[in-house]
C-alpha cells in the first residue's frame, strides 16, 4: 500500500526546506522516497525532484498568457490542469507505488481553504491507487509572538483540517529562531498543546486598544471560543537543522498516515521502522530546549558533533551527512528507551 505526505503552509513557512530535510532523513534510513513538486511558481528546489508539475505548466506562461499576476496566475495555472489532470495523476501513481511520496505544495492557502484542484488530485490518488496521505501544515512559529495572529493561525489550521479532509500533522516551524523574538506571554508548551485560550484575552486586548481594537478582540475572542469547541489544533515543533525535531516529527507523521503500521511493502527502512513501532516518540520539554537553556542545548550537540568527527578521523572516513542521521537516530532511540 502506498503512504505520502503532503506539505501545506503559507509563503514562506518552510515547506521546501523541510522537503528537502525529509529527502536527507529518508535517504539515511533507506526509505525509497520520490519528492513531487506541486507548486507552478517553485522554479528553484533544494531537493531531488521526481516529478514537477512544472513539466505541465509553469506560472510565468500562465501570466503571460493570460494577463495575470502571480496570485491569479497559480489559481488559474491549477484550475485548468483540467486537461492534464489524469496524466499527472497517473504518473504520480505510478510513481508512489514503490516509493514514499512527499507533496511540495503552493503557499496560497486559498488553494486549501476555497479551491479543489488540488483537493481532486489528493482523492483521486486515493482512489486510483489507496495512497494513504497525511497533511503536514507547517505554520511559522513567528506567529505565536503576537496572540491574536496566533489565534488566526489556529483558525486557519482548522479550516484546512476541515477542509482537505484528511489525517493532519501541525508543525510550528523554524522553532530555533522564537527565542530571538523577546519574552512570550506564556510557555512554548502552552502553544504547541493549545491550552486555554482565555488566558490570552489580555493580551489581545492590549494589542488592540482603540475603539474598533476592542471588536477586533472580541471577535478574536470568539475565533478561539470555536477553535476551543472543535478541540482538534496541536502542533509539533520543528527546526530543521535540529535532527531530533526531525526525527520525532517524522515518527508523528509516520502514525497519522499509518506508515508506522504496514509499510513493508514500500519500506526499505526495516531498523527505523522497528524503533517507531516500539514507541515512537520522545517527549521534550519545548521551553527548555528552545528558549530557557537552548545555549546549553547546542554547545552539547556541538560537543558530541566534534567527538564523532574525531572518530570517524581516526579510521580515516569523512563524517558525511549520512553519519550525521545515523548518530541522531541512535540519540534519538536512546532517549526513547530512557523515557518508556
Ligand atoms: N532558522 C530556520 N529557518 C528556516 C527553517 N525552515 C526554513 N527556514 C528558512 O525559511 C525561508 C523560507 O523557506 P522555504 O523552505 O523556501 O519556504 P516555503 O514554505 O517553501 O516558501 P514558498 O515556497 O515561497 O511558499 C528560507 O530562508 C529557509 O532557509 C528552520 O527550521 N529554521
Ligand atoms: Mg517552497
Amino acid at each position: 500500500m502506498p503512504f505520502g505526505q503532503i506539505v501545506i503552509g503559507p509563503p514562506g513557512a518552510g515547506k521546501s526546506t523541510y522537503c528537502n530535510g525529509v529527502q536527507q532523513f529518508f535517504n539515511a534510513i533507506g526509505r525509497r522516497s520520490a519528492l513531487i513538486n506541486l507548486d507552478p511558481a517553485n522554479d528553484h528546489t533544494p531537493y531531488d525532484v521526481a516529478l514537477d508539475i512544472r513539466d505541465f505548466i509553469t506560472l510565468e506562461e500562465v501570466m503571460d498568457e493570460q494577463n495575470l499576476g502571480p496570485n491569479g496566475g497559480l489559481m488559474f495555472a491549477l484550475e485548468s490542469l483540467d486537461d492534464s489532470i489524469d496524466l499527472l495523476i497517473d504518473k504520480i501513481s505510478r510513481i508512489a507505488k514503490d516509493s514514499y511520496v512527499v507533496f511540495d505544495c503552493p503557499g496560497q492557502v486559498e488553494l486549501f481553504t476555497h479551491h479543489s484542484s488540488l483537493q481532486r488530485i489528493f482523492k483521486a490518488l486515493e482512489k486510483k491507487c489507496g495512497l494513504r496521505l497525511c497533511v503536514v501544515s507547517l505554520i511559522d512559529s513567528f506567529y505565536i509572538t503576537s496572540p491574536s495572529q496566533y489565534v488566526s493561525v489556529l483558525l486557519l489550521a482548522l479550516r484546512s483540517m476541515l477542509q482537505l479532509d484528511l489525517p493532519h500533522v501541525n508543525v510550528l516551524s523554524k522553532i530555533d529562531l522564537v527565542s530571538n523574538y523577546g519574552e512570550l506571554p506564556m510557555k512554548l508548551d502552552y502553544y504547541t498543546e493549545v491550552q486555554d485560550l482565555s488566558y490570552l484575552t489580555p493580551w489581545i486586548e492590549k494589542e488592540s486598544n482603540s475603539v474598533l481594537g476592542k471588536r477586533y478582540s472580541r471577535l478574536t475572542e470568539m475565533i478561539a471560543e470555536l477553535v476551543e469547541e472543535y478541540n482538534l489544533v496541536s502542533f509539533e515543533a520543528l527546526a530543521v537543522e535540529d535532527k531530533q525535531s526531525m526525527i520525532n516529527l517524522l515518527s508523528v507523521i509516520d502514525k497519522a498516515n499509518g506508515y508506522m503500521f504496514g509499510a513493508t511493502e514500500v519500506g526499505g527502512d526495516t531498523v527505523w521502522a522497528e524503533a517507531t513501532r516500539q514507541g515512537g516518540y520522545v517527549e521534550v520539554d519545548l521551553q527548555d530546549r528552545w528558549i530557557d537553556n537552548k545555549k546549553k542545548y547546542e554547545e552539547e550537540e556541538e560537543k558530541k558533533r566534534k567527538a564523532a568527527i574525531e572518530e570517524a578521523e581516526k579510521v580515516n572516513k569523512a563524517f558525511d551527512v549520512e553519519d550525521e542521521w545515523e548518530a541522531a537516530l541512535n540519540d534519538w532511540t536512546e532517549s526513547q528507551t530512557t523515557i518508556s
